[in-house]
């Protein structure tokens, strides 16, 4: 039987309480805890009253990430170098304005995620040749101007992974969580580098026709647990590991909030976890903003406040400006405000 720990999410504790710090979390604490089997049946219990093992894979703090520690909410400003993304005619002045971006993107971000390719509902997958040719001349050109923010390259082709690498990328991120490219995981358990694994089904071309769940927190949850173990299984270590439930692929509105919700069962993962809800289809469905690139600011910050409250590690955002304000003032009312 498969069991579901679900602790609640605090921001304050009294001074003399046992509630345990969420995930590592500076800010964020749990003392209350929901423990669910897979029969709907659910258990309530006291942070003191379940096993020293779950509390330690809910509490302990998470292994440093690109030298950066996860006592606190991260940035992850995304840089899309697809022809959509930049396109102003000439090659050249796409690279310079790709460079400009991660370069302001840089005073308020702690990692840079660089796309070359489309995982949007319906994208059709691109040659590896394409994608190098699109994101290799940024990566080299960003640390060419010394540009030292450590640099994510979101691909799910292990040939670009490792050109990305090469050219001075510090860790991948695969929304296929290791299942389109065999070479992948191989490829990560030599280089010992970090690594996202979102959870996702099928293709982008396909995923929204399978956007069917009994219960999608837990199928997304075993999902995540059946590829962390098989990431194991081939050499990759736990503690250079990032999970991520993958809002919008293949969910539907009520499955991303019903996921949003439960995001600190996640932590029952025992690693940390990232959330990419930024411009999200589903903010602009809520709040009837139909043009993702100026409309659904304000809805993603909402929900970046969300998710750091329930103790994510790492948000990837486009507003990186807003959003960093935002969880600026957040952290400064949660009590602590570290530079
Ligand atoms: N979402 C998109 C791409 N990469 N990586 C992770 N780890 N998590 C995500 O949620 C995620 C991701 C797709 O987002 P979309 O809005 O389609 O495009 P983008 O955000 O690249 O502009």
């Amino acid at each position: 039987m498969s069991l579901y720990p679900l602790p609640i999410a605090q921001i304050h504790r009294n001074a003399d309480s046992a509630a345990a710090p969420m995930a590592g979390s500076a800010h964020v604490w749990w003392d209350e805890i929901n423990i669910r089997d897979d029969r709907g049946h659910t258990e309530f219990s006291l942070s003191s009253e379940v096993t020293p093992e779950l509390r330690a894979r809910l509490s302990d703090p998470r292994p440093d990430l690109c030298g950066l520690t996860l006592d606190r909410p991260r940035l992850m400003g995304i840089l899309n170098v697809t022809p959509d993304s930049f396109s102003d005619g000439g090659e050249h002045s796409t690279l310079n304005r790709a460079v400009a971006h991660a370069r302001a993107m840089s005073e308020h971000v702690d990692i840079l995620d660089i796309g070359g390719e489309s995982t949007r509902p319906g994208a059709v997958e691109i040659p590896v040749p394409v994608e190098t040719a699109r994101v290799l001349p940024v990566i080299r050109a960003i640390r060419a101007e010394g540009i030292t923010t450590p640099i994510s390259i979101d691909t799910r082709k292990a040939a670009v992974a490792e050109a990305a690498l090469d050219a001075g990328a510090d860790m991948v991120n695969d929304v296929t969580a290791l299942r389109w490219d065999a070479d992948m995981a191989p490829l990560l358990a030599e280089r010992g580098v970090p690594v996202c694994l979102m959870h996702s089904v099928a293709d982008p071309e396909t995923m929204q026709a399978h956007a069917t769940y009994d219960n999608v927190l837990h199928e997304v949850y075993d999902h995540l647990a059946e590829r962390l173990e098989a990431a194991d299984k081939a050499g990759i270590a736990f503690d250079r590991i990032i999970t991520d439930p993958g809002i919008g692929f293949g969910k539907t509105l009520d499955h991303n909030l019903e996921l949003l919700r439960g995001l600190a069962l996640f932590h029952g993962l025992g690693a940390p976890v990232l959330l990419g809800a930024s411009r999200k289809r589903f903010i602009g469905t809520i709040a009837g903003a139909d043009d993702p690139m100026s409309d659904r600011m304000p809805g993603s910050v909402a929900v970046a406040l969300h998710a750091a409250a329930q103790g994510v590690h790492i948000l990837r955002v486009h507003d990186t400006g807003e959003t960093r304000q935002a969880l600026d003032l957040w952290q400064a009312l949660a009590g602590q405000n570290e530079a």
